[in-house]
């Protein structure tokens, strides 16, 4: 017996989806109302400048259940925060409007709902391909380097999350009104010690209209949004700016470090070094030696253990390259 939530609001943000609208709300009609007792279904037009709204607007004349909620064109985030606002019920859940989720699965989230507060889908794969897999990535990376936030998270952004109105509650008001409203809404909820259930799920190609998702307007509003976001969490901004500065006087100390080792070593031998470097000749110089064993240990006899000054300084920059990289990879 499958579970059945009390009360539940559904919304789709939609910008320029007037082939979409109808069969989203078809599929809609036919999966929600097996959820839960009382819903309501919710149709953000997001300054769509197609026929979206007015298609909209004659399908939530015929049936009260659902709602249109029109709006000039503020970004994804900015569609997605009115959808917060609107929902009435207990459980709200989101998708996008261009159908590449399975709404059929929502019922899977539900399923999670006695002991979590917020339960999100992840993409098993991403219906794009390898570009957009590679987004996700490095959208973990960015999350991590300037939120440090959880690493648990498998995929921030999908689009597929059926969260506790108590929890959007608490969050709200959101900043952000672009890509990075997902990161603001779930950093915060983990912050307020909500519990997150996540579940795998379908994603599939567009069937219509097309996807602006990965414009370089959407990624360049993203970078801004970070910069205003970190303004919330000024313990973090300062640890950044603190790492930062340091890592300028390093790079600005590199070339000081450089001329004091070529002063260290004879001209001479510098410039031979150098050069057969470059030509990758190893073989000639008797010093360098002509076996990969040879060739390594006079390199870090030569190159490395007579440099200290450089060695320390690469040091210092790998560190603060590696606590930038390896706490994405640490727990939590
Ligand atoms: N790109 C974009 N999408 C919006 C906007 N407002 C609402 N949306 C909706 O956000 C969803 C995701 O957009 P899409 O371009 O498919 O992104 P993708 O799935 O990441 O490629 C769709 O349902 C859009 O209709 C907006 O201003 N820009
Ligand atoms: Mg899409």
């Amino acid at each position: 017996m499958h579970k059945k939530l009390k009360s539940l609001s559904v919304f789709f943000p939609l910008y320029n989806e007037e082939s979409n609208v109808i069969p989203l709300v078809e599929k809609a009609l036919e999966e929600i109302p097996h959820l839960a007792n009382e819903y309501e279904i919710i149709l953000i037009n997001d300054g769509s400048t197609d026929a979206t709204l007015k298609i909209a607007l004659e399908i939530a004349e015929k049936n009260e259940r659902i709602k249109v909620v029109s709006q000039e064109n503020r970004g994804y985030g900015g569609a997605l925060k009115t959808g917060f606002y609107t929902a009435k019920y207990e459980w709200v859940f989101y998708s996008d409007g261009d159908l590449q989720f399975e709404l059929g699965e929502i019922q899977k989230l539900i399923e999670h709902t006695e002991e979590n507060d917020l339960i999100i889908g992840y993409r098993k794969s991403r219906a794009e391909g390898f570009k957009r897999e590679l987004i996700t990535w490095l959208l973990k990376i960015w999350n991590k380097v300037f939120f440090d936030f959880p690493g648990f998270i498998k995929d921030t952004d999908c689009a597929f999350k059926l969260i506790k109105k108590e929890v959007l509650n608490k969050v709200m008001p959101l900043q952000s009104n672009g890509g990075l409203i997902s990161t603001e809404l779930l950093l915060k909820a983990y912050n307020s010690g909500f519990k997150f259930a996540q579940v795998p799920v379908t994603h599939k190609k567009r069937l219509y209209g097309n996807s602006t998702g990965d414009s370089l307007a959407v990624i360049k509003k993203a970078v801004k949004e970070t910069v205003q976001l970190l303004n919330l969490f000024p313990k973090r901004k300062k640890f950044l700016m603190l790492n930062f500065a340091w890592f300028v006087v390093l790079l600005l100390l590199f070339p000081v470090a450089l001329s004091i080792n070529y002063m260290q070593n004879d001209e001479y031998t510098h410039y031979r070094m150098v050069a057969q470097f470059l030509n990758l000749d190893f073989t000639l110089d008797p010093y360098l030696g002509s076996t990969t064993h040879e060739l390594v240990e006079s390199l870090i006899g030569k190159i490395i253990l007579c440099r200290i000054t450089f060695l320390t300084l690469l040091l210092h920059c790998l560190k603060f390259v590696s606590v930038l990289c390896l706490g994405f990879f640490l727990p939590g």
